[in-house]
């Protein structure tokens, strides 16, 4: 009797135990472990492992368990939430005989070459363009093409009664809840009672608004001036978007928010005066979300001059300043003026007839499409000119670049983060590798790159999606469709 009770406890105890220990090895096992870097989020660094499993990090920790896990050793490297740039355009229109330079498949994969895991492209609407309809062929082109995963903003255009009172509600109950308007191009912008009505669509339905701040107006009559005067060269983009009229828009951009009571973001911001707007506006209590783009540290109007009609590839909007404004933007992002650091990659090729030496534009800047390649080099301009240079510490970076985007488009915690619960997108960087900026060198579409022969130090050297090697030693091994669609 007694040996049974015995034998009878023990067979519980073993079974008991092993299913203890089986549970404990799928709780504790990892498909992948890194080890042996330093991990920094946006607010803290520290020596510790990273363990993933099913693409999300399960485990931070000293010495996590190996056992039948991948390894990844990042000794001497630093750990980082991958990128995501909230500020790329792929496949978009942009007039007539004019064709973006980068599609979903040759954008993300420059996006990941540069460290990002995550992008934000636009849908645009143009004015005849039902805003479902354009957004459904937006996914048909994104469909099964993308290196990283992918989110869209959509852009209004015609705000009439079928846009804003029907599909933009209905669109952003469904997770679309960034929306974008101009107040610049005549075919795109939107006038000061349309933007009102925009603005009360958002507040109303909880959207993110994001404003291109140039008045359209004063543009034209500086764009006849200059014409009138014989002065049509690229230079001239720079001279007929002057501060002022970035300046105005973001003022008046501001305080229509601040009518309607509606938080916005202010994107792609080039200047003192128009960083100072938005600082006033936020002492007045409204909340204003800001962002600069690499453009505005590393090129001025002067490189729009360049011979024989080079100065077209650093035709962008606004426009690059002088260095006193370069250094204003970098006081922005050190003071925290600036939120987001975002690319705004939005590539023509310059060498053809439907980029920017497309007919018309070889002769007279207005016809040159606006926009500059940048989505794989955003990051390790921040990296080298800001982290190495000691602007900013690395925690800075990181929300710079990826955790402010994932909070203030809805994808935090899930993105822009190492946490336990994310999802495991991470670049793991060399902070000291020197490397020469070559466009050959590039993933992109384009057949230039703004910063030709700069010299960075600072650069990722393996990427991971989703739990995923997709850059390995500065090799892309990630596939064209594994990036996915994400709904917000
Ligand atoms: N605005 C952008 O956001 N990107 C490129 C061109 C523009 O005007
Ligand atoms: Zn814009
Ligand atoms: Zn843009």
């Amino acid at each position: 009797m007694g040996f049974s009770i015995f034998y009878v406890y023990h067979l519980v105890f073993k079974r008991l135990r092993s299913t203890f220990l089986e549970e404990s090895y799928l709780v504790m096992s990892h498909h992948l472990v890194i080890f042996g870097g330093k991990i920094c989020t946006a607010a803290d660094s520290m020596f510790a492992d990273i363990g993933i499993k099913d693409g999300q990090i399960v485990s931070i920790g000293r010495d996590l368990d190996r056992t039948g896990a991948e390894v990844i050793d990042a000794t001497g490297k630093l750990v980082l939430p991958g990128g995501i740039d909230s500020h790329v355009h792929l496949s978009q229109p942009s007039g007539e005989g004019i064709v973006m330079a980068d599609d979903f498949e040759t954008g993300t994969r420059s996006a990941l070459c540069g460290g990002n895991t995550t992008v934000m492209p636009f849908c645009l609407q143009e004015r005849n363009d039902n805003l479902r309809g354009v957004l459904n062929a937006y996914h048909g082109l994104a469909e099964g093409q993308c290196y990283t995963d992918i989110a869209f903003h959509l852009i209004i255009s015609n705000p009439d009664a079928q846009t804003l009172g029907q599909d933009l509600p209905a669109l952003i109950a469904e997770g679309y809840t960034s929306i974008k308007v101009f107040m610049t191009y005549e075919a795109l912008r939107l006038n000061d009672s349309e933007l009102l009505a925009a603005f009360d669509v958002a507040r109303q339905h909880g959207a993110t608004m994001m404003v291109h701040c140039e008045n359209e107006d004063a543009i034209r009559y500086l764009v006849d001036r200059h014409e009138a005067e014989s002065r049509v060269t690229p230079h001239a983009h720079a001279t007929t978007r002057p501060i002022a009229v970035e300046r105005e828009a973001t003022h008046r951009a501001l305080s229509l928010a601040e009518v309607v009571d509606l938080p916005i973001v202010i994107v792609h911001v080039s200047n003192g005066a128009a960083a100072e707007e938005i600082r006033r506006a936020r002492g007045r209590g409204l909340k204003v979300t800001a962002e600069t783009c690499p453009q505005y540290l590393m090129l001025t109007a002067n490189d729009l001059d360049g011979m024989d009609w080079e100065g077209a590839k650093f035709v962008c909007s606004p426009p690059p300043r002088d260095t006193t404004e370069q250094r204003a933007c970098w006081q922005g992002l050190m003071d925290g003026t600036f939120d987001l650091f975002s690319s705004d990659h939005c590539p023509f090729r310059y060498d053809s007839p439907q980029g920017k030496l497309n007919p018309k534009g070889a002769k007279n800047f207005r016809f040159i499409p606006n926009g500059i390649p940048g989505v794989e080099t955003r990051l390790p301009i921040l990296f080298s000119e800001g982290v190495n240079t000691g602007r900013i510490d690395i925690n800075r970076f990181v929300a710079l670049t990826a955790t402010n985007h994932a909070k203030t488009y809805g994808l935090y915690p899930r993105k822009g983060t190492i946490a336990i619960g994310s999802d495991a997108d991470l670049a793991i960087w060399d902070p000291d590798l020197e490397r020469t900026v070559h466009h050959a060198d590039l993933h992109d579409g384009a057949d230039y790159t703004p910063y030709e022969g700069r010299t960075l130090r600072g650069w990722p050297v393996t990427v991971l999606l989703r739990g995923k090697v997709m850059m390995q030693d500065g090799a892309l091994v990630g596939k064209r469709g594994d990036g996915v669609y994400l709904n917000r």
